[in-house]
């Protein structure tokens, strides 16, 4: 199968052929149609995000249709359509059964080491053993994924669609709702709307909040973010973001801020940003080693500081929801594809989202 291979770190991936192993008892092969593009693929190609080291094929924002399943799989059957979840879990630990299954350890460490959850990889090249990525994999034709790491979905949504919902969307929307709980009426700050921060507004939109502020170093992207519903706009280069965060909310900050970049200074903007009794949200993934200081007395005002992953999902009941929100129109998610690739193409996705062109880039198989 065509997979666009990560070998070297700051270097363009390599379209090629490699080969993919049958499913084994537990595990499904899905055929990809869509995978996006996202900033945490870009992040383990310059080094950000620790990852062993290469061969691996990265993409973990994708969807496909079911080809095999192997004998223990009953979620799925061949001819189901899906989205790949790259937070797999075990459906049995304290955090499952309680509802957080983002937080579930079970094969974690595996799945960091590039494998499936059993410690193999299935993806090779010859005799050369190429690493997965979150158990998902989707820069190729094919995945060979955990079973729980598919999402059965109607089967009448666009590809490209469903393949958002499987990371920008579920953290972006899911960081508002499921994380943040936000109230209705309430007001809210996203810094960084690019592919994530856009579904953060959107979140926002969607749980009512009264007054959503945006904040961005790009014109389009602010652009983009009053599409997604975002009724102020804020950009960091006309003065210093809070400052102008706090004018816009009688002085005292919103109820809610979200950082969507992966920094600590915009994380510590989203947390100066928040008034007593607020809550500051980090969604970007910072470097290991990229600190933050806040005054710890701040947070006797009752201030809450803390991290989503994955936007809190409950991916078999919250991506179907995301998809039945798309379906009646309460969900932005053909605006957020601004251009389909081919897998070809994919080292110019990572170009332009550098330079800030895009939403989302889609590769379409
Ligand atoms: P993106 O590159 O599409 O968007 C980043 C946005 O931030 C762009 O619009 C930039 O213009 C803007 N920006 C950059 N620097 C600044 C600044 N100093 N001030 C204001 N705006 C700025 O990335 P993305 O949306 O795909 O990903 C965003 C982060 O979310 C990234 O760190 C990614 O790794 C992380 C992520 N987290 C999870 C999770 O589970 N927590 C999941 C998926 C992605
Ligand atoms: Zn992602």
């Amino acid at each position: 199968m065509k997979a666009a291979v990560f070998y070297e770190h700051n270097a363009p991936l390599s379209v090629e052929d490699i080969q993919i192993d049958a499913p084994k008892r537990t595990e499904v092969l899905v055929k990809i149609a869509a995978s996006g593009v996202c900033h945490s693929d870009l992040s383990v190609m310059n080094g950000s995000i620790p990852f062993p080291p290469p061969p691996a094929v990265l993409g973990h924002e994708g969807a496909g249709v079911v080809e095999e399943v192997g004998a223990d799989v009953t979620a799925v059957k061949p001819g189901d359509h899906v989205i790949l979840s790259w937070r797999p879990s075990c459906s049995r630990c304290g955090y499952c059964v309680t509802g957080r299954p983002q937080l579930c350890q079970t094969g974690n460490l595996e799945l960091f080491q590039g494998y499936l959850p059993d410690g193999t990889s299935r993806l090779h090249k010859g005799d050369t053993e190429i690493r997965h990525f979150t158990g998902v994999s989707s820069f190729a034709e094919y995945a060979v994924v955990p079973d729980s790491g598919v999402v059965k979905i109607r089967s009448d949504v666009p590809f490209e669609a469903a393949a958002l919902v499987g990371c920008g969307v579920m953290t972006g929307v899911g960081a508002a709702i499921n994380t943040a709980k936000v109230e209705p009426g309430t007001s809210v700050v996203v810094i960084g709307c690019g592919g994530v921060g856009l579904n953060t507004v959107q979140g926002a939109v969607l749980a009512g909040a009264e007054k959503i502020i945006a904040v961005d170093l790009n014109t389009a992207k602010l652009e983009l973010a009053t599409q997604f519903g975002a009724t102020h706009r804020v950009n960091p280069q006309d003065g210093d973001p809070v400052d102008q965060v706090l004018s816009l909310t009688d002085g005292l900050g919103a109820d809610y801020a979200f950082e969507v970049i992966g920094r600590s200074d915009t994380a510590v903007q989203a947390y100066n940003s928040i008034r007593p009794g607020g809550t500051a949200v980090v969604v970007g993934v910072a470097k290991p080693d990229d600190m933050l200081t806040i005054p710890t007395v701040s947070l006797l005002q009752e201030k809450t500081l803390k991290g989503s992953i994955y936007g809190s999902a409950r991916p078999s009941v919250d991506m179907p929801r995301l998809l039945d929100l798309y379906v009646q129109g309460k969900l932005k998610l053909d605006e957020l594809v601004s251009r389909r690739i081919g897998l070809e193409d994919i080292n110019a996705a990572f170009d332009w989202m550098e330079r800030g062109e895009v939403a989302r880039s889609v590769i379409m198989y």
